[in-house]
């Protein structure tokens, strides 16, 4: 029959001198992949005289528990070997004092702090509020119906408190203000906005900037004007802009704003995906049933909104090309800010 024994020290025998998760995968197809020592044995079952079977298909199975096994354990001791020798050459100790002893401002700060400025000094006030929000101010008194994918389990945070859940934008901390206070209002609210999706362009929690003003003469000119002098004051020199027709529920109508890409200069490349623009915010004339919703006269109000990813501008401008940098707190990153 088959000699089980001499098949599993084989495989020990292989496997004892490899140091690369490459050449285990090569050893792995060798026995269980397609045309593999194993697998070969599986097959041969229908040659096997009936009698014979069981016993000859327990013996192949134990076989291949064994090799999987085998291949499993040393695959997880290749990983931690790895992890290993990669934590010696990236050590640190952090207790050496060094001189001089210099801090940095985290670039998302840096990035922050330079959107707040610009807006501060066209005349927005800052306004703050919390990250575990009511629903009703997340997505209901914005527009959003209570079917909009944007609300469902798989894009939201929804916390234990029936009602509540992680803010998904910071447009809730305008709705406060503008439940508060009369127009006219100019503000800008910065912070912490949570969705659930993590992937290398994603992460879980993010940055936004969101701006409105509501008075009785605002309009979409007077909000292009204010993109575009936030646009070119930002990026430091005289960036093309442009307002493409899009569609939000908060406001009608709406628009996406693409500068010229920064990388390429609008030539085409892979972070303009050959298109030459960027896009980097949306905006629009607030939706009169918002307005409404806050207790605002829609016909005698008008108001703008427009709101911007901060990691995807910090990106732009300092040219980083993955969004996990900004929370693994790598020294090697940070100190370059
Ligand atoms: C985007 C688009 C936008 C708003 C945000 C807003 C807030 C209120 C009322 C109406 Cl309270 N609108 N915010 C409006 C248009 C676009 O953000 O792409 N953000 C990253």
């Amino acid at each position: 029959m088959i000699d089980a024994e001499s098949i599993i020290r084989e495989l020990e025998r292989e496997i004892a001198s490899v140091s690369e998760q490459e050449k285990l995968l090569k050893i792995k197809s060798k026995y269980i992949g397609k045309g593999g020592i194993v697998t070969n044995l599986i097959s041969r079952i229908k040659e096997i005289p009936p009698d014979q079977r069981k016993e000859y298909g327990r013996k192949v199975n134990l076989i291949k528990e064994k090799v999987e096994e085998l291949i499993t354990k040393k695959q997880e001791e290749i990983r931690r070997e790895e992890e290993r020798r990669r934590l010696e050459r990236e050590w640190e100790d952090i207790t050496v004092p060094v001189e001089p002893l210099v801090g940095h401002i985290h670039p998302l700060t840096r990035t922050l702090d330079r959107i707040i400025d610009i807006f501060r000094s066209m005349g927005f006030r800052v306004k703050e509020g919390p990250e575990i929000e009511l629903e009703k101010y997340n997505f209901d008194m914005l527009n959003i119906p209570p079917d909009h994918p944007a609300r469902d389990m798989q894009d939201t945070f929804y916390v234990n408190k029936e009602g509540y859940l992680l803010r998904t934008h910071t447009s809730p901390v305008q709705i406060r203000v503008m439940l508060e206070e009369k127009p006219p209002i100019y503000m800008v609210a910065p912070g912490k906005v949570y969705r659930r999706d993590d992937d290398p362009t994603h992460s879980p929690m993010f940055h936004q900037v969101e701006g409105l003003a509501v008075s009785e003469d605002v309009n979409f000119g007077n909000m292009k004007f204010v993109i575009e002098e936030f646009l070119k004051t930002f990026f430091e020199e005289n960036v093309p802009v442009r307002f493409r027709v899009s569609y939000f529920p908060f406001t009608e109508p709406s628009a996406e704003v693409d500068i010229g890409c920064v990388i390429c200069e609008g030539k085409g490349c892979r972070v303009c995906k050959e298109t030459g623009w960027l896009e980097v915010m949306g905006c629009g004339m607030v939706h009169p049933a918002v307005l409404e919703n806050c207790g605002i006269d829609s016909q005698r109000y008008q108001g703008f909104a427009f709101g911007m990813g901060v990691e995807r501008l910090c990106m732009l401008y300092y040219g980083i090309d993955n969004i996990k940098l900004f929370y693994e707190n790598d020294l090697r990153f940070l100190r370059q800010f």
